[in-house]
């Protein structure tokens, strides 16, 4: 129950409840249905969180997540009950529901009426998705870390939502610098709120080698200590690592770790002499040039390397997939990166994963279940395609977050396109090359490469707002997303990143609303 200063609180802000319109959200991303009924919902100094009782212990542990959400800002003190008591007035309900497969595994239904909020779904990861949508309806100094006044306020009515595609995500390269867990971390809150389900971690590349390998431990010894710019590098011990993946379990996300290969390999080779051809090492690099390293493919040693790498890996990541890299791979041979492409494939499939790549990777013969991800050639991923593999969507011009906004940007690289927030909105992964079509993509995938950016902060501003526009883009029909319409919306969540302190760019083709204190 909620604390004496709560209640007083509470009292403060008035418990009028006007009626209000829940088809007037901001949503990001926009629900598939929204039906408003024309009343209102509060959340009171009485108001507790509701959990299924006999349910898994899953449920609680979303509930206490909410709760965590909704008790800094408020102060309302909700607890989370599970013991089977009935919810009352002002209460939240948090319920699995029969089996509903339009839902599927991350859909959700919330029913709000006068009385109660509801949540429910046919799985937990539903559940965790449809209190983002909550908290998105609450106003934005919700997303506070100290006490806010406001009258915490919801209309009424139902929304029934499921996305679009099954793999949202977003790709943190982490080797051109390095970012710390505490920036992962920070990271994956964010991306909770969008509902994005998939963290790629770039973990290796010529600049820096980031996760632990016990069994080649000079990797990050010697691999990991430097980084663009020639900064001090960094890399994840593989309980970093563990606690990285846990943490994002915890929001319904998925780790793919990615090693980059053979190509971008240069902190690798650094390490080991004998993972080159000639076998002698080459100093490490602080510069920004791509494709111009490589492994042995021809050696044994190197295929010993990638098992032991993938190996260790492997068994850190519950998720299904292991990111091979496969692109730039400029001074490979292309017999020889066919030829490595395929026995690494081999060598990920008997630890258990399956493979995603590159593009590039199409040249190899692939096995079943392999994704390809298109970041530059229709044509490769066509033939991953022709293969029989699905295509993950990353095309440069339009999903990387990398690219600047225009000539004025002060982070970013130029070399696919600028893009502006608008541009990063106005597109559909499923018309942009005819024979890549809605059943055969996956979903859609934002990289940031971060050559150009040595802090989160400075990430931020290069990730947001655009980021909310690819959430949308993997969820939300596409019938059903518009710029002008979106924009608006998008204006609205100006304010909420302002409270949870995230350096947005503002640009200037949005009416951007700021909090007024
Ligand atoms: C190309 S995209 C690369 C990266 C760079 C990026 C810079 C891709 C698969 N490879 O190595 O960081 O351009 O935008």
């Amino acid at each position: 129950m909620a604390t004496v200063a709560a209640v007083l609180l509470a009292g403060l802000t008035g418990c009028a409840t006007e009626p209000t319109d829940l088809s007037k959200n901001s949503i990001i991303p926009r629900p598939v249905s929204v039906t408003p009924s024309g009343e209102s919902f509060l959340l009171t100094a009485r108001s507790d969180i509701f959990v299924m009782p006999g349910g898994p212990e899953e449920l609680v542990n979303i509930g206490n997540f909410l709760a965590g959400k909704l008790n800094p800002s408020t102060g309302l003190g909700m607890e989370v009950i599970s013991d089977g008591r009935k919810p009352g007035k002002g209460d939240i309900l948090l319920t699995l529901a029969q089996d509903d497969p339009e839902l599927g595994d991350e859909g959700y239904e919330l029913t709000i009426t006068g009385k109660l909020l509801t949540v429910s779904a046919s799985q937990p990861a539903g559940i965790f998705r449809g209190i983002q949508t909550v908290r998105q309806l609450l106003p934005a100094e919700i997303e506070a870390d100290t006490i806010r006044e406001g009258t915490w306020v919801i209309p009424t009515g139902t929304i029934r939502d499921y996305p679009l595609y099954g793999h949202r995500g977003v790709m943190l390269d982490v080797a051109r610098h390095f970012f710390g867990p505490e920036d992962v971390m920070r990271y994956l809150d964010q991306l909770a709120l969008y509902k994005m389900n998939v963290l790629h971690m770039h973990l290796s590349d010529d600049q820096g080698w980031r996760i632990e390998i016990k069994s080649w431990p000079n990797l990050t010894v010697h691999g990991g200590k430097t980084e663009v710019g020639g900064g001090e590098g960094g890399f994840y011990t593989q309980e970093e690592y563990s606690e990285i993946v846990k943490y994002a379990a915890e929001r319904y996300i998925t780790i793919i770790p990615e090693i980059d290969m053979p190509g971008h390999t240069n902190a690798a080779l650094s390490s080991y002499p004998e993972l080159n051809i000639g076998g002698k090492a080459p100093e490490l690099y602080t510069g920004i040039k791509v494709g111009f390293s490589t492994l042995d493919t021809r050696s044994e040693t190197t295929y010993r390397f990638v098992d032991d790498v993938v190996r260790e890996i492997a068994a850190l990541t519950p998720g299904k997939y292991f990111h091979i890299g496969g692109d730039e791979s400029h001074v490979t041979k292309p017999d020889d990166y066919v030829y490595f492409i395929n026995r690494v494939q081999d060598i990920v499939e008997s630890h258990g994963k399956s493979i995603i790549g590159w593009d590039e990777i199409a040249h190899a013969t692939l096995k079943p279940n392999t994704v390809v991800q298109y970041w530059a050639r229709a044509e490769n991923a066509v033939m991953g395609l022709n293969q029989g593999a699905k295509v993950l969507m990353s095309p440069a011009k339009y999903a990387y977050l990398d690219m600047k906004y225009d000539t004025a940007s002060v982070f970013g690289l130029n070399w696919a396109a600028y893009i502006e927030v608008d541009d990063a909105y106005n597109w559909d992964p499923a018309m942009l090359v005819p024979e890549i079509t809605r059943e055969n993509i996956t979903g859609i995938e934002a990289p940031l490469w971060t050559e150009t950016v040595s802090t989160f902060r400075e990430a931020e501003w290069l990730i947001y707002p655009r980021l909310a526009g690819y959430a949308e883009i993997g969820w939300t029909p596409a019938e059903m997303r518009s710029w002008d319409e979106y924009r608006l919306r998008l204006a609205e969540h100006g304010k909420r990143m302002e409270v949870m302190d995230i350096g947005f760019y503002r640009s200037p083709l949005v009416d951007w609303e700021e909090v007024t204190e």
